[in-house]
């Protein structure tokens, strides 16, 4: 028998223990293991019942998306045909799940007569996240086990359930606790249900849970509906509520058949093939030069975060969302007051929408420390400097910190473009000094800038990147140069954007098509959000180092010289009615927009979307190319991690330099060729971008040197 599965006898009571590390996915040879032990047992006379288990960490992750591509994902015995013969077999077959079961591992628990889990496992269908429906019969018995609303959230959210709720939907027959023996319980239920007199029953002839909603049609448009904002551009989640419709309005056969046929076509989709790619993108980020899976790291029990400004504040949620105690500091108590008020709103917020208990949102605001005295930073583990963007302030505070706290501790600084080098200069300790570059609303978006300084040690980056994994953060590593990689790829963006509109677009077109491309806004609605007076002051921080044949367009500006700050004095590119965030085009604006043009002396022409697009996206692919080349990034999917959960890139785009390979890099190179002819500015073709088109190669396969 393979390796990769374990038979044991527990009395009449087969074990099959899976066993194929890391995650136990079910690739064709587990497959083939598995099928060969169930007829094993079927066959074998002295056997009543099977259980299956399962070795390592976790039950399993389900299918092995790496075989996706190859479709050996299809080869028989398949996942179906396997869950197929467990349902169909003549003697009870019981699972015993414990860690994580999800996708075709809890679809292949829907199959057994059945199911035992470990308290606290992971039990869901996050296929929708890889932009496919589940491929197993996932949406035909789900519903048929807990009924068709709560299947709907499960499938259409892919985010997982406990087994202790899953026991109380009716998915799992018993939790075992700590002290419990999951296996030990499966053979019992096992027995049990093999002196049952009946045959074992098939949750695929189960559907009494179904009537209900066949006598209400309309949830399933209702469900439409309900999640049509933030499933804007995905196929996958109404792929998913199709299939899910099919079960109720078809039988069974005809479901699981109708399953299959919209599995097979969101898994050729270019959309699956980008978020499959943004999947393994997330895993690679962790694996980083120099720092090895055994390079010790700093266990961080307790953190302090200077500055209780916008970002301090919601840097400090991330902490005591973690479970972290957090000493936030201030120097003067007014402020320090209005921070942790900002700090009590924003957590009352979630709590008015349901999304946390005021029990929990209390337990963590008392995790929050509030205090004026610097010398507390004593005895912390990591302290996350977020005061405002001045490098003499900055290193004023480094000087200060190396002196005060303890020798091990990590010194980590939130800036988004200075010098990181220079800040670790001022201590005694420049192997500890790391930048963590958080985005706006730190406690919301998920990316963490890891700025590696020429000195930052692997123990430090290991730390940052554990840290980072705790606070829900996908934390990228990236090298030193002015402004990182965000922001710095970012800049060529915003650039042609305003561009674009002295040269004859206005705010709102460009917005518009980048809004349909996917993003979460354009960029000039993202300007009036951050704050065009927070663009005026970085422009004159960077003034002296403009070169000086780069000109910028001077409309923002005058914007801030009218006192158009955006969104915080209801006027910026837009204009917004009172308590409302809903840009509206302003005349004055568009005025302005004019003359600018007038005076620059350039005559205002239609402007197509297609170039909008170009214009604003290839920039910023080509300035992903110069970082690669210089070496600030290590592979390109980092940069699309950067994008995706920095700036709400589309997932199912992949992120810029994906995009720019499923585009083909020849005609972006070409294209970029004709903006630097017409245009010159910042838009010079970077030499990797035009190596790789001249090539015929892709972001994709190209690695550092
Ligand atoms: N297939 C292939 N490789 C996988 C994998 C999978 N399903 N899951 C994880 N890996 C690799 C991963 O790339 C990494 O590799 C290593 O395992 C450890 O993973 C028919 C069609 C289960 C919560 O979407 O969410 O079933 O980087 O670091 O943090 O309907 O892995 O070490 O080389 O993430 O402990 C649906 C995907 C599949 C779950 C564990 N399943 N996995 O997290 O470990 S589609 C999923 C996860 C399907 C059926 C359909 C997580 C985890 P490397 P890790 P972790």
């Amino acid at each position: 028998m393979s390796q990769l599965v374990r038979i044991d006898r527990v009395d009449a009571v087969t074990v099959i223990t899976l066993d194929n590390p890391p995650v136990n996915a079910f690739a064709f040879d587990l497959r083939v293991a598995l099928r060969d032990a169930l007829v094993a047992g079927m066959d074998d006379d002295g056997v009543e019942a099977l259980v299956i288990a399962a070795a390592g960490r976790i039950f399993s992750a389900g299918a092995d998306i790496r075989e996706f591509d190859s479709g050996a994902s299809s080869d028989s015995p398949s996942l179906p045909e396997l869950i197929t013969t467990i349902e169909d077999a003549p003697k009870p077959v019981v699972v015993a799940l414990h860690g994580t079961a999800v996708g075709g591992a809890c679809e292949l628990a829907l199959g057994c007569h059945g199911r035992v889990a470990e308290a606290g496992t992971k039990i869901g269908l996050p296929e929708v996240t890889l932009g496919i429906v589940p491929g197993a019969g996932g949406t035909q018995r789900l519903p048929r086990v807990i009924g068709v609303a709560a299947a709907l959230d499960i499938i259409v959210s892919g985010k997982p359930i406990t087994a202790e709720r899953g026991r109380d939907l009716g998915l799992i027959d018993e939790v075992v606790g700590a002290d419990g023996d999951r296996v030990e319980v499966a053979v019992a239920l096992a027995h049990r249900l093999a002196t049952d007199s009946t045959a074992p029953a098939k949750t695929r002839e189960r559907d009494d849970l179904l009537a209900e909603a066949r006598e209400q049609p309309g949830i399933f448009d209702d469900y439409r509906g309900k999640i049509a904002r933030r499933a804007r551009g995905f196929e996958a989640p109404f792929a998913c509520i199709d299939c899910v419709e099919a079960a109720v309005t078809r039988p069974f056969a005809e479901g699981i058949a109708f399953e299959r046929e919209t599995f097979v076509r969101c898994r050729d989709s270019e959309q699956s093939k980008a978020q499959r790619y943004a999947f393994f993108a997330e895993r690679q980020a962790r694996k980083v030069r120099g720092v090895e899976r055994d390079t010790p790291e700093l266990t961080i029990a307790r953190a302090a975060v200077l500055g209780c400004g916008t970002m301090g504040g919601g840097i400090a949620m991330c902490f005591a969302n973690a479970g972290i105690p957090v000493i936030v500091t201030e120097s003067d108590q007014g402020v320090l007051d209005r921070g942790m008020e900002a700090i009590r709103r924003n957590y009352a917020s979630t709590v008015s929408k349901g999304r946390l208990s005021s029990d929990d949102a209390e337990a963590r605001i008392s995790l929050i420390e509030p205090s004026l005295d610097f010398d507390q930073l004593a005895d912390v583990d990591i302290v996350i400097e977020a005061v405002f963007e001045d490098m003499a302030l900055k290193k004023d505070i480094f000087g200060r910190l190396d002196a005060v706290c303890r020798a091990d501790a990590v010194l980590a600084t939130n800036t988004s473009s200075l010098d990181v080098n220079e800040i670790a200069s001022v201590t005694s300790r420049p192997e500890q000094v790391v930048g963590t570059h958080f985005f706006s609303p730190a406690n919301v978006m998920r990316l963490v800038e890891i700025v590696r300084g020429a000195a930052t040690s692997p123990e430090t980056l290991a730390t940052t990147l554990a840290l980072s994994r705790r606070l829900g953060k996908v934390g990228v590593v990236v090298g030193v140069c002015d402004s990182f990689a965000a922001n710095r790829m970012l800049y060529p963006y915003s650039r042609q954007a305003q561009f674009l509109i002295e040269e004859g677009a206005f705010p709102e077109q460009i917005d518009r098509v980048l809004y349909d491309f996917g993003l979460p806004m354009g960029p000039f609605a993202l300007s009036d959000l951050a704050g065009i007076d927070v663009g005026w002051r970085v422009r004159q921080h960077r003034e002296p180092t403009r070169p000086k044949n780069l000109r910028y367009s001077a409309i923002a500006d005058r914007l801030y010289e009218m006192g158009r700050y955006g969104q915080k004095t209801q006027k910026g590119w837009y204009r917004y009615e009172e308590g409302s965030r809903t840009p509206i085009p302003d005349p004055e604006v568009a005025d302005l927009i004019v003359s600018t043009s007038e005076a620059l002396g350039i005559e205002r022409r239609e402007i197509s979307d297609e170039e909008i697009l170009e214009r604003c996206m290839y920039p910023l692919i080509n300035e992903g190319a110069r970082i690669l080349d210089e070496g600030i990034a290590e592979r390109a999917s980092d940069l699309d991690l950067i994008w995706m959960h920095g700036f709400g890139f589309p997932r199912y785009r992949g992120g810029p330099m994906f995009y720019a390979d499923s585009v083909g890099l020849k005609h972006v190179y070409e294209t970029m060729k004709s903006f630097f002819e017409v245009h010159h500015d910042w838009l010079e073709p970077a030499p990797l971008l035009e190596h790789l088109a001249r090539e015929g190669r892709t972001f994709g396969e190209w690695t550092a040197p």
